[in-house]
């Protein structure tokens, strides 16, 4: 090569990745192109003709450093799924899968261990996803607002399709491919019926044709109403044939322009959606008559369990009473999706009793990435230990070891198809997700929802090689930040079990004493903590809502009894009184007090660990998570004297001296109003 041409390959390969600020749009696949000395001395050989094995082979020829790859398929290799094996040595390496999309996903785990530094040079690899659906759900308007979106708006910019596509649509569905995500909704459960229309169909359909590059299905949110408010049929009542010949007919012409459309998620009688209780029927009736349009094309109906009524019910106990009757009514092609726990999304929650409690229906697990009750895109918490805590939880549904992740994943009870949803956080941002660490949540949900037995240690050390340096002085402590962050918010926010004492409108800010004139109590603070000079906590045991008979022994009894519930579930259990003796020693008013403190002082320890690896950073995104970090501390102690000062109206109770006086006047936070406007 002359040294004109080495130049040249020099800047316009090499430079852009070395010179350059980075400022997040990379996410975790910073890869370096290889140099020309490399191509020439390894083959990529591809024993494979169909598009997506192309798109390995290409991205293995442009990034993989290593020795030679074969790509091989064999179809026989079933039990694989969507997985793959690779085996190697220091000359040569095997890839091989059953479906041309393992052989895209085994490219990006090699490129990952590249990334890490692993060692190539003896691999023994064989992955098999745990889920065979693995799916994101956009909650994006038509109009690119995004409901609980933190990083601008909507990615899809309708307007603009088919006829013009954005280079982010490509971007979006290589991120998620690099992490095993095979799905996505794009439009909000809260859905526009326009969604649906012949008009809206050709603009899903092109971008469905640039996500089935990357072995990517669409997927939308429809709304139940969908054959009145489009059609002008009487009503969309489904046991009328009228009502079933409109879904069977637009479900065709879906499919004629998206041949592997994966189905509906559907959000009906809730929260103001209609759905077949409108007319009486179940949501079992309305389930099946969307299932029964698409079963002639292997589509899917996502049915969410997300149900509750103002009514004297406990809110937490909704659900579980609504659906598990009708266990056993629903089409092998219905999964009932349900969110990690009974309330919303809170910081801690126990799982939902309904996981497990439904042997002859599907079910799948529901998470938020987006962080609408964790301090949106200005805070810094890292979710995989959330996504675990639930994951592992035992429901003791069918003995011990019935986890959540094994009642939903198939290896506890057969069902056709097993999936796993999380809403996404992901919009028009350059950093796709507002906060850089944003980006965290989105790679860890991709890596749970294909094996749901990985760390969340091992997950952050992977995201941070890819995403910053893998240079041990810098992973070492980002990886205890971001494994601590969770839990420091759970104690600057919501510690001990409290839950939903947010602000009304926007779900950022507190308001434990939040009481709006004429507003559902179910959607009001006082409900969830209910404070009173006697002590504080939801009183869920036998003797309160009884929301504890649904969980299976023990965990019913353990939940049931104040000395053996977990302190970290307290008050989301008991009512229990300010002098109560917590396993410390301390009052349950001094330990309220500690934990809202530890949060503070976290936050407090993550600005000096950031700080201190400034040199590791470019300088854009250490300069952009400072100014979130100190957003976050400054929230903290906001979070923390609001709800001390207030609960302290009720325990009358002095704030132990060994932690920090408050700073701000109670009288003053109660003035504080967010504009923020968002419905609840
Ligand atoms: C709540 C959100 C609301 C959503 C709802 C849902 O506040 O915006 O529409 O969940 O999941 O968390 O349907």
């Amino acid at each position: 090569m002359s040294p004109i041409t080495r130049y040249f390959l020099y800047v316009t390969l090499l430079l852009p990745f070395l010179g350059h600020a980075e400022n997040g749009s990379q996410l975790w696949l910073r890869y370096v192109p290889v140099e020309k000395s490399v191509v020439n001395k390894r083959t990529i050989d591809l024993r494979a003709t169909h598009a997506m094995a192309q798109l390995a082979q290409k991205e293995l020829e442009n990034y993989w450093a290593g020795q030679s790859v074969v790509l091989k398929l064999d179809k026989k290799l079933t039990r694989l799924k969507e997985g793959y094996v690779i085996k190697g040595n220091i000359s040569r390496i095997e890839l091989v899968a059953a479906e041309p999309v393992g052989l895209l996903y085994g490219a990006y785990h090699l490129l990952r261990l590249q990334e890490m530094g692993e060692d190539i040079n003896h691999l023994q690899v064989e992955e098999i996803p745990d889920y065979d659906i693995r799916i994101l759900n956009h909650w994006d308007n038509l109009d690119r607002t995004v409901e609980r979106g933190y990083a601008g708006y909507s990615l899809w910019k309708w307007e603009e399709l088919p006829h013009q596509l954005s280079p982010r649509y490509e971007q979006y569905a290589r991120a998620n491919a690099s992490i095993g995500i095979n799905a996505t909704v794009l439009n909000n459960v809260n859905a526009s019926p326009e969604i649906l229309t012949s008009h809206y169909i050709v603009k899903v359909k092109a971008l469905a044709d640039v996500f089935r590059k990357y072995g990517i299905r669409v997927y939308l949110s429809a709304n139940f109403s969908s054959p009145a408010l489009l059609d002008g049929l009487a009503d969309s009542d489904p046991s009328r044939k009228e009502v079933q010949d409109w879904w069977n007919t637009k479900v065709k012409e879906i499919y004629q322009h998206i041949p592997d459309f994966g189905g509906f998620l559907v959000k009906a009688n809730s929260e103001g959606q209609p759905g077949p209780q409108d007319y009486g029927r179940t949501h079992a009736d309305g389930a099946n008559m969307l299932a029964d349009a698409l079963k002639p094309y292997g589509g899917v109906v996502m049915w969410r369990a997300f149900v509750y009524n103002p009514s004297e019910e406990d809110r937490a106990k909704q659900a579980y009473q609504e659906f598990v009757p009708l266990d056993g009514e629903f089409r092998d092609n219905v999964i009932i999706q349900i969110k990690n726990g009974p309330i919303d999304f809170q910081p801690r929650e126990p799982f939902t009793p309904l996981f497990g409690a439904m042997q002859h229906t599907a079910q799948m697990i529901e998470f938020q990435i987006t962080q609408e009750y964790l301090g949106f895109s200005n805070h810094l918490a890292y979710l995989a230990p959330l996504f675990k805590e639930t994951l592992d939880a035992d429901t003791y549904s069918a003995g011990e070891g019935s986890t959540v992740a094994r009642v939903t994943d198939g290896s506890i009870w057969r069902h056709k198809k097993t999936a796993i949803s999380a809403v996404a956080n992901i919009g028009e941002d350059t950093n796709w997700t507002g906060h850089h660490f944003g980006q965290a949540n989105w790679y860890a949900f991709g890596r749970l929802a294909w094996n749901h037995a990985l760390s969340s240690e091992e997950i952050a050390r992977e995201w941070i090689h890819m995403t910053f340096t893998g240079d041990a002085d810098f992973v070492k402590p980002i990886q205890q930040m971001m494994i601590d962050s969770r839990e420091a918010v759970v104690d600057y926010m919501m510690p001990l079990g409290l839950h939903h004492i947010f602000a009304f409108d926007h779900h950022y800010g507190p308001e434990p004493w939040g009481d709006r004139k004429g507003g559902r109590p179910d959607w009001m603070p006082w409900y969830y903590h209910n404070a009173d000079t006697a002590g504080l906590g939801f009183d869920r045991t036998t003797t309160g809502s009884n929301a504890v008979s649904q969980y299976s022994e023990p965990l019913r009894s353990i939940f049931n009894t104040i000395e053996t519930c977990p302190e970290n579930l307290l008050l989301w259990f008991h009512h229990v009184p300010w002098t109560h003796s917590m396993k410390s020693g301390r009052t349950l008013w001094d330990e309220l007090c500690f934990h809202y403190d530890r949060g503070v002082q976290e936050v407090r320890g993550f600005q000096k660990i950031w700080d201190k690896l400034e040199p590791y950073v470019d300088e854009q995104r250490f300069s952009e998570v400072q100014s979130k970090l100190k957003v976050q501390a400054k929230d903290a102690v906001w979070w923390k004297d609001a709800c001390l000062l207030y609960f302290q109206t009720f325990s009358n109770m002095p704030i132990p001296y060994e932690i920090e006086r408050p700073i701000h006047e109670l009288k003053d936070l109660k003035k504080i109003k967010l504009n923020m406007k968002h419905h609840n």
